[in-house]
């Protein structure tokens, strides 16, 4: 790839979306950015770099019938679903239902998965954040834990079966924006941010009283998926972030104004970052040192200004996105509507926690000058930072270590290399990037706007997730990767780490299905063999076995009105033979994959004959594959 390759689009284009962005921002509270020059060319080297890298360039190709290196997990905004994608091929591989209902694989249609939605799930959800599990700072590959901003929610998908298994409405609070995991000794502790103000209880009171608007720090047991502790926070909260001690968690906020609308949220020329004390939260949780609000149980504590187990640092301004360092050393807030990003120093924030501080903003070793609208930082373990440029469409390379001695007053370039992306970057992520193996090979920009880069479809168009070599000196832009509305977050992680824990059929006795089988037994069937109709008053259970090419049960017959539940049992063992099951005109369909146990619950209101058949193409008989359900009027 020659270097021209980095140069992306229409450059009048770029610049007109980089003035209308601005434009809006300014234009929305009568202010202007403060710090609009340009002054972060000052690396000169806001193209691509010419130089030819000394390492061997990547490339994402990847060879028909050859494995990609990383495992890529995608939030899926608001789409409610978690993406599997290939890097660096950029392959989508697979998608997992979370919060969304899905008719592939009846996502909100079986049994199974109305135990983890709740048999009331409200409709789809809006997940930004996706993070593994993690054991001393590495991924364990046990769970990936996302939050959901539109019913105040966090799930966890299990890595063995690449399924949901846990969905938690967190209470007291709205919309669960930040997450992320506790990184030592083990995830043990999910942290996630209550984003919006609201009355507490929020039942109707307080309702022109913004003053009594609140919000809340919650931290969930990722092992039970409970809710543990909250704690009440000023101003509201953002993006989170924690150590590699297991100490603290962090989080931004960028409306200490308490403001209720946009000008409101931009008054102040600084908002904070708050840190939370994990172990004298816990100590003040034993103690008793808390309340609950209306039915909750979860204990409450008070962490606003003056609290021992919170410290408020003072940020420029409106600060979005947080990130640590793979050194375990720093913690990188990103400014939004100032061009600077705020690096602490962990080891101070100890001392500030000790009382050795006078002034909280002690604890920042660098404010390095950017660009305009940085959002979110990534590392190479290298000690180079990356982080997004939003409004000037670009990723600033800065070296950690020059932007400290800068700091300090040295005469410094800690400006490594800017790279123009397309278009309008929010978070970026570097491979294995936020655990201590961060290994500096690829960096994702995960961009808001493709505008020109795709052939047009219609007036939505694709996000543009694009592709970074960052093994050598500079960065190379290799792939441009268009993805379905709207990706907010990605982790890349080594495909070691999942290759050979991924199950390739489902365990007989996985808990995904256990309920169901154990009401099988309760019928005295055995679904391994047994195709057989239990009749319990109104209540049929119909209950099937599947191998290629048909089903144990060519027909049954219900009564209009019956409650029916269809249980379906995958006897083939041969890897990748799915089943389907679907029942025309009724709404029905469940995938079944090998191993599998699939049930669905619904009234037969329709009489007539209603055939059943495979979805999945199955064998050459997969057409044939199907059968009928008399509903007698
Ligand atoms: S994000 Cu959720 S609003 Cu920067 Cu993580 Cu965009
Ligand atoms: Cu079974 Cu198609
Ligand atoms: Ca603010």
């Amino acid at each position: 790839q020659s270097g021209q390759a980095a140069e992306p689009g229409n450059p009048a284009r770029r610049n007109f979306m980089k003035t209308s962005a601005l434009a809006s921002l300014a234009g929305a509270a009568g202010l202007a950015l403060a710090g609009c020059g340009r002054k972060g060319d000052q690396a000169g080297a806001t193209g691509p770099a010419k130089a030819a890298s000394a390492a061997g360039e990547l490339s994402d190709h990847v060879p028909p019938g050859q494995l990609d290196e990383y495992y890529g997990f995608w939030s899926g905004g608001q789409s409610g679903e978690v993406r599997i994608v290939g890097v660096p091929s950029m392959r989508e591989l697979m998608r997992i239902p979370v919060f969304n209902p899905d008719f592939t694989i009846g996502w909100g249609v079986t049994n199974e998965s109305k135990r983890v939605l709740g048999p009331n799930f409200p409709p789809g959800g809006d997940c930004h954040h996706p993070h593994m599990s993690q054991t001393d700072g590495h991924y364990d590959g046990r769970y990936i834990f996302i939050n959901d901003k539109a019913h105040t929610r966090v799930a966890r998908i299990r890595c063995d079966v690449m399924r949901t298994d846990r969905i938690t409405d967190v209470p007291n609070v709205q919309a669960i924006h930040g997450l992320r995991v506790q990184r030592a000794p083990r995830t043990g502790y999910v942290f996630a941010n209550g984003e919006f103000l609201i009355p507490a209880p929020n039942d109707g009171r307080d309702l022109d009283d913004p003053k009594k608007y609140q919000t809340m720090f919650s931290a969930l047991d990722g092992d039970t998926m409970e809710v543990v502790w909250q704690v009440l926070v000023d101003g509201n909260l953002d993006n989170t972030e924690a150590d590699y001690a297991g100490k603290y968690a962090i989080s931004t906020c960028y409306n200490s104004e308490r403001g209720m609308d946009l000008p409101g949220t931009m008054e102040a020329e600084r908002d904070w970052v708050v840190v939370f004390d994990i172990a004298r939260i816990e100590a003040a949780v034993k103690k008793g040192d808390f309340k609950t609000i209306g039915s909750s149980k979860v204990p409450v504590l008070d962490g606003r200004h003056g609290s021992s187990f919170t410290l408020y640092i003072p940020i420029p301004k409106n600060p979005h996105g947080i990130n640590a360092s793979p050194d375990g050393k720093y913690v990188v807030a990103n400014g939004k509507l100032s061009p600077t990003v705020t690096v602490m120093e962990w080891s101070r924030i100890d001392d500030c926690f000790a009382g050795k501080l006078k002034d909280p903003r002690d604890t920042v070793v660098a404010e390095p000058e950017l660009g305009l609208g940085p959002l979110h930082t990534a590392y190479d373990g290298r000690g180079n930072a990356y982080t997004t440029l939003f409004i000037d469409s670009q990723i600033a390379k800065w070296n950690i270590a020059d932007a400290i001695a800068a700091h300090a007053g040295k005469k410094v370039n800690y400006l490594r290399q800017k790279i123009d992306v397309a278009y309008q970057p929010g978070h970026c992520h570097t491979s294995m990037g936020e655990t201590r193996d961060a290994d500096g090979r690829w960096l994702v920009s995960l961009n808001k706007f493709s505008k020109d880069r795709f052939l047009p479809t219609g007036p939505l168009h694709p996000d543009n997730d694009q592709l970074i070599d960052i093994s050598g000196e500079t960065m190379k832009l290799v792939a441009d990767g268009p993805v379905y509305a709207e990706p907010h977050d990605v982790i890349l992680l080594h495909r070691r780490l999942l290759i050979d824990k991924v199950k390739k059929s489902w365990d007989r006795d996985d808990p995904f299905f256990a309920e169901t089988v154990a009401m099988a037994k309760r019928h005295g069937i055995n679904v391994l063999s047994d195709s057989k109709v239990i009749r319990e008053g109104r209540k049929v259970f119909v209950y099937m076995t599947s191998a290629a090419p048909i089903f144990g049960m060519g027909s049954f017959k219900v009564k209009k009105g019956d409650e029916v539940t269809v249980v379906v049992t995958n006897i083939d063992a041969v890897e990748d033979v799915t089943h389907g099951f679907c029942i025309v005109n009724y709404g029905i369909n469940m995938e079944i994959s090998p191993g599998a146990t699939a049930s669905a619950t619904f009234t037969a209101d329709k009489a007539g004959v209603f055939w059943y058949y495979c979805t999945f193409f199955c064998h050459a008989m997969h057409m044939e594959m199907s059968g009928r359900m008399l509903v007698e009027a």
